[in-house]
């Protein structure tokens, strides 16, 4: 049978395609973005007209996700975990509404933070929003349970959040494909009105319906050939293993299993093979890569009469990603060096790009800060955010997309002056833009910084929404037009900038530099081109 060797993030987007996706909405952000990359570049998706462009940001996304499942079509949208926070308004009322053509929200969680601000597991979020969840043990899983995700979604009349993490979106495997399957074709809902419009009296009906389906999800989750109990002489323990937590298992089991083993891959949590689990072991060890997500759930669902092993106890360490090795210590094998990779290279501290516009930003802005006595920058998520490093320690706070220039206000309205917010081209138009209307409205002090190098460089050079668009939106949102000032951020420009910086902090009112000058990485993709 014929193998393509696939990401697990190329395995969920060709598996989508041959399931008959007609459209993904994203917002970038690593470890998901080669999912929506990848349908971008394919010819099956240029030939059926897929929607791919990428969105202003999650929200966005899930929303329009929504409306293309509305009008009948199967539907995938796609963000790294954070990003589901900011959709999880969307999110958690999708549940509500329920859907009509297919929909699959898939989240890649990033443990151990490789290149995240935090470490959350949105497995949670499934489960708060009380749908199903799916998370692959392998790649070839991943494509299967994609392809499978539509059928159920489209069964059960809800969304589907697809879980992945770090090492399933980005290793490879062998995968067997489906048969190509063709696309929903236009359609819209009979109850409609009745479901989509979440007015308190519909709201309520549609709560109970949620509330009653959530059996069917458990009888779906029970029969599933993704959840499995594997059954063994040894009953001292048993072991619940989710996603690629059972991956790593298998690697320390090479002939085979000597305890039972519950492989939960779907949720809710399939009871009766949990019943089963615990019934016949006198000791349960449950490993999960996240959050104690189903240990928190054994444990109060079954009460204390079991002991419980896992990261509430400290069995696997409570931080950071799963590997095979932690999974052999708390076996109590011997951990295998062949697991274990060699340093291949020295490591060392990320840093700007050498001609990085970024650069440039900083050191005017930093020559100038010299002029005053307790300036602040606040700062936001991007290539920027290098600027907390030597030798610019140049900013004061990273925290959320967006949250530049909402502290620096909040910061203003509290005495801070200088008030300085530092934010990408992309990351304003993400969720910069509302807060600069709460600035205009509030006629706040500061200054903002928008360092327009015309793409999303952090996560590889897609395109900015912002794009040639950022002095209108400025202006559209009410910042005085003498007030919205460009610059060129280049040596040779370096006495200008200062000048219009020392200008701008020392206006009384809201004032917007824009710093634009083409990431020099992206540009050299061009040229390459
Ligand atoms: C909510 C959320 N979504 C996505 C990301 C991933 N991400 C980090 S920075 C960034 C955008 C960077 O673009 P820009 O602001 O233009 O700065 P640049 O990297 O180009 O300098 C993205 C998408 C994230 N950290 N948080
Ligand atoms: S990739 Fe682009 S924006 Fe990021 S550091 Fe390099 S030059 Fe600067």
């Amino acid at each position: 049978m014929k193998k393509n060797l696939f990401l697990g993030d190329e395995a969920i987007a060709q598996a989508a395609l041959d399931a008959g996706l007609s459209g993904v909405y994203s917002y970038p952000g690593t470890p998901s973005t080669e999912i929506t990359e990848y349908i971008q570049a394919s010819s099956l998706a240029r030939e059926r007209g897929v929607h791919s462009q990428w969105c202003c940001n999650e929200k966005t996304a899930v929303e329009a996700a929504l409306g293309m499942s509305y009008a009948g079509k199967k539907v995938l949208s796609c963000m790294k975990h954070v990003g589901l926070n900011v959709a999880a308004d969307a999110f958690l009322n999708v549940a509500m509404s329920g859907i009509h053509g297919g929909m699959i929200v898939v989240s890649a969680d990033d443990p151990s933070m490789h290149s995240s601000q935090n470490e959350q597991d949105n497995r949670f979020y499934g489960d708060f929003a009380m749908i199903p969840i799916f998370e692959p043990s392998n790649q070839q899983e991943a494509y299967d349970m994609t392809y499978d995700g539509f059928a159920l979604s489209e069964a059960t009349g809800y969304p589907i959040l697809l879980r992945i993490t770090t090492r399933m979106a980005h290793s490879r495997s062998g995968i067997v494909r489906r048969e190509v399957l063709p696309e929903n074709p236009y359609s819209t809902p009979e109850d409609g009105r009745q479901r989509f419009v979440l007015l308190p009296a519909n709201a309520r009906r549609r709560f109970k319906t949620l509330l009653e389906k959530q059996q069917t999800f458990l009888e779906h989750s029970e029969t599933s050939p993704y959840n499995r109990y594997f059954d063994a002489s040894d009953k001292r323990m048993g072991i619940i293993a989710c996603g690629i937590a059972f991956n790593y298992l298998q690697e320390n089991y090479p002939e085979g299993f000597t305890h039972p083993v519950l492989k939960i891959s779907q949720y809710p949590i399939p009871k009766k093979q949990l019943e089963q689990l615990v019934n016949s072991c006198e000791e349960i060890l449950v490993l999960e890569d996240g959050f104690p997500f189903v240990e928190r759930q054994v444990k109060g669902y079954l009460g204390l009469h079991i002991r419980i092993h896992g990261r509430l106890d400290g069995t696997i360490p409570r931080a950071g990603e799963l590997n095979p090795d932690i999974v052999a210590q708390a076996l109590g094998k011997e951990v295998n060096q062949y697991y274990q990779i060699p340093p291949i290279v020295e490591t060392r501290p990320p840093a700007l790009c050498v001609g990085c516009g970024h650069r440039d930003v900083y050191i005017a802005l930093n020559e100038v800060l010299l002029e005053y006595e307790r300036p602040k920058v606040f700062s936001d998520i991007g290539c920027y955010t290098l600027g907390a490093l030597p030798p610019f320690c140049a900013i004061d706070s990273c925290i959320d997309m967006g949250a530049s220039i909402t502290m620096a206000k909040g910061a203003a309205d509290a005495g801070q002056f200088p008030s300085i917010a530092v934010i990408g081209d992309s990351t304003f138009t993400h969720s910069g833009m509302t807060g600069l209307l709460d600035c205009v409205n509030d006629a706040a002090n500061l200054l903002i910084v928008i360092s327009d190098n015309e793409t999303t460089a952090m996560t590889g050079g897609q395109p900015s929404s912002a794009t040639n668009r950022i002095e209108s939106i400025c202006q559209g949102i009410g910042v005085s037009a003498e007030h919205i000032r460009t610059v060129v951020p280049l040596k040779k420009n370096y006495e200008e900038i200062k000048n219009i910086f020392r200008e701008e902090i020392n206006y009384t009112g809201v004032s917007v530099v824009i710093a634009r000058r083409e990431c020099i990485q992206t540009h050299a993709k061009k040229v390459k081109k």
